[in-house]
């Protein structure tokens, strides 16, 4: 950690699971921990509803407007190709990003409603990978009780039972599974060891990889 740092880059560190399962809570956490560490840090997440594009997926969410699955699935998708660059620059400049959903929850949640699963990972291709996945898991019975759902358009326990699903077939061994029905501190306290190995990682010239 005391290298280089001109030279180190930052992680690329995706959080992901169904609505409810604590990542925007364990995101937020991160960060402090990793600025807590002299580590640069920023919070991102997917959607980002401050951009044109992320108004309009805003809008979908809440009801407020109709579009057809493929389309807003293509604006889910052009919401991340809109911020890739500030990305990778962030990344090089050594700046590690703590990002709430990503790619996975753009495939996982269109598959749910049965579009075809490999129509939905192509717009994804040649976004930056992660360096690390971290699922949080809780089933979707357990994640409905938390706080309630609000009024969004996929917080509803039939369509969050199909989101698993999809989430299982995307799963692969990279990926860090963290049981989220666990204590909030110490949700926290296993994913902040994994993110600090993952750090430390690119630090020492992990290369970004597509
Ligand atoms: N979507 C997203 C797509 O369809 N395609 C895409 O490409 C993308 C990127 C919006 C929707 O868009 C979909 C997925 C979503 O349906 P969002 O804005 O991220 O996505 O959704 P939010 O509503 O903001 O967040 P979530 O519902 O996903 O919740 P989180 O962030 O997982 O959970 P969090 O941290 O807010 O916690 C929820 C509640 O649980 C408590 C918290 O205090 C809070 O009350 N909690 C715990 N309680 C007990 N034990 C723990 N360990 C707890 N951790 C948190
Ligand atoms: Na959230």
């Amino acid at each position: 950690i005391e290298g280089n740092k001109k030279e180190s880059r930052g992680a690329l560190v995706v959080l992901e699971g169904l609505d409810r399962s604590g990542k925007s809570s364990q995101c937020s956490r991160l960060v402090s921990y990793l600025e807590g560490h002299g580590i640069s840090a920023e919070l991102w997440r997917f959607p980002d509803r401050t951009t044109d594009v992320g108004q309009m997926i805003s809008a979908y969410l809440t009801n407020a407007s109709q579009l057809d699955d493929h389309t807003i699935h293509l604006f889910f998708s052009a919401n991340r190709w809109e911020k890739r660059s500030l990305m990778e620059t962030k990344l090089k400049t050594g700046t590690t990003l703590i990002v709430d959903r990503y790619s996975y929850s753009g495939v996982a949640f269109s598959a749910a409603k049965g579009l075809d699963i490999e129509w939905c990972k192509a717009p994804e291709i040649g976004l930056l990978a992660p360096d690390l996945v971290a699922y949080l898991d809780i089933s979707p019975e357990k994640a409905s009780e938390r706080g309630g759902y609000g009024g969004e358009r996929y917080e509803k326990l039939d369509f969050q039972k199909k989101v698993a699903e999809s989430f299982k077939d995307l799963h692969d061994a990279s990926w860090k599974v963290v049981d989220a029905c666990q204590p909030i501190e110490d949700v926290e306290e296993q994913l902040q060891e994994i993110v600090l190995n993952c750090v430390t990682g690119c630090q020492n010239g992990k290369p970004l990889s597509l």
